[in-house]
């Protein structure tokens, strides 16, 4: 299996942090790709070109992040994370919103980046980002205690956060996360995807 992805990806780093917990890593050959440039190999697999895609031994393709960790949860180990999950649908809910906290935090470092930056815009996306984290740290009740596609998404989102937005104090807004983000870094498949430079 190969995986397209960009290394500074939040969406692509949870495929890579799951294969570690899965231990399947070395199955897993990662193929960095700049998606917004001419990219065949990628489009060939997904039309859309985005990352992270996987492309499968038999050629065919597999995307998006949350259906990739679904395919290789099914095919590595069934049920994988879903021990303390008693309400699912809070759980896939949670984890939508979880990719789409990462999709808005990327909307504002566009929006900020460009001449002149779109400060009222990025305000709007950032603000999503804020809301989706007080929420996070006032409802998730067994986050100190889960190991699961949620967890690793939301230790992925956060550390992005942490690395392209450092003007602004994460830990402090939010210390129930910050604290449980200060242990969960530690684990191995956090040390050996680390997105710092
Ligand atoms: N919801 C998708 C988001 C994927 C996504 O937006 N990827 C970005 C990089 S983080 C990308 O490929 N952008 C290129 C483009 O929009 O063409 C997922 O979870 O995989």
């Amino acid at each position: 299996m190969e995986l397209f992805c960009s290394l500074t990806s939040p969406n692509a780093r949870r495929v890579r942090v799951l294969a570690h917990e899965l231990g399947i890593e070395d199955q897993l050959k990662i193929k960095v790709v700049k998606p917004r440039e001419s990219s065949e190999c990628l489009w060939t697999v997904n039309p859309i070109g985005k990352v992270p895609t996987l492309r499968l031994n038999d050629g065919s393709g597999i995307f998006d992040s949350l259906i990739i960790c679904d395919y290789l949860i099914a095919t590595y180990s069934t049920d994988w994370g879903l021990e303390q999950q008693t309400d699912l649908w809070q759980h896939k809910t949670r984890l939508s919103l979880l990719n789409q906290t990462s999709d808005a935090g990327s909307q504002a470092r566009k929006l900020l980046v460009q001449e002149p930056p779109q400060m009222k815009a990025a305000d709007f996306q950032l603000s999503k980002v804020h809301r989706s984290l007080a929420h996070l740290e006032t409802t998730w009740g067994t986050l100190e205690t889960e190991l699961s596609l949620a967890s690793i998404g939301l230790a992925c989102t956060f550390d992005w956060l942490l690395d392209r937005f450092p003007g602004i104090s994460w830990a402090d807004l939010y210390p129930r996360i910050g604290r449980w983000f200060d242990e969960f870094k530690t684990r191995e498949s956090m040390q050996k995807t680390q997105i710092h430079s």
